[in-house]
């Protein structure tokens, strides 16, 4: 049994049978309490392979990342053992979950409250990111520095956040908005946060959002407009 903080990892996933596994597998457990998926109307074995591999399983049967990380936040406020740390982290294995320790080290030691795991300071695997989204997240970085003065150089999906402070932040996009936000409203609440480099690679299986047309058009476009409103 674990000792010391609680961490507990969300893991948002929407058919993600070939990955979550593996995602699972590779994250180090002594840092870990509970490793929490939410399977979002999955189609296929996600639920059963997240299970069998040792995650608890929320269901959120609407479609939307945001949406789901919120069920599970819902849950963890429910817990009678609330986490210290939270960590999202994709199901498609694009992240590194062997470099938790780095996005959760800050918040325990140095007193900051939202680490991001940026894509843009790590190394990526050639076509682990397309143009479009490489561009999005540069673009989107853009605006949070001319509107909210605060330097970020990216909108990773891995990231790590201090609970309370997350229950502070009153989180709301139900759908792709949902990382922007929360780094937006880090800042409005002048909350200490920081980057850390991260490694990104092809995922497993298809992507959902940023390999689609109408994904990456309806991402960029809740995004700019998730920025735009807060300010
Ligand atoms: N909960 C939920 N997760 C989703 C949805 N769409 C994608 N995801 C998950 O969000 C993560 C990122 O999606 P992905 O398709 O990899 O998008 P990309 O990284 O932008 O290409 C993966 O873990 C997906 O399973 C959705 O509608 N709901
Ligand atoms: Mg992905």
């Amino acid at each position: 049994m674990k000792s010391g903080p609680i961490v507990s990892v969300i893991i948002p996933a929407f058919n993600e049978e070939n990955g979550v596994g593996q995602v699972i597998a590779e994250i180090p457990k002594k840092l870990v309490s509970e490793i929490i998926v939410v399977n979002n109307a999955s189609t296929d074995n996600t639920e059963r392979i997240a299970k069998a591999a040792g995650a608890t399983v929320l269901r959120e049967p609407i479609a939307g990342y945001g949406r789901a990380c919120l069920k599970a936040i819902d849950y963890l406020k429910k817990s009678e053992t609330p986490p210290d740390v939270v960590v999202f982290l994709d199901a498609d294995h694009s992240d590194y979950p062997e470099e938790m320790e780095k996005l959760i080290n800050p918040i325990l030691t140095n007193g900051v409250d939202l680490v991001i795991g940026s894509r843009a300071l790590g190394k990526k695997e050639s076509g682990a990111m397309t143009l479009q989204q490489i561009f999005g997240n540069w673009l989107a970085t853009r605006l949070l520095k001319l509107f909210y003065n605060v330097k970020f150089t990216d909108l990773g999906p891995f990231r790590a956040v201090r609970f309370l402070s997350l229950v502070d932040l009153d989180m709301q996009d139900k759908t792709y908005g949902w990382t922007v936000e929360m780094q937006i409203k880090a800042a409005k609440k002048k909350m200490k946060f920081a980057e850390v480099p991260v490694r990104y690679r092809r995922r497993i299986g298809f992507s959902k959002i940023s390999g689609t047309v109408k994904g990456t058009i309806m991402a960029g476009y809740k995004i700019i407009i998730t920025i735009l409103k807060n300010v």
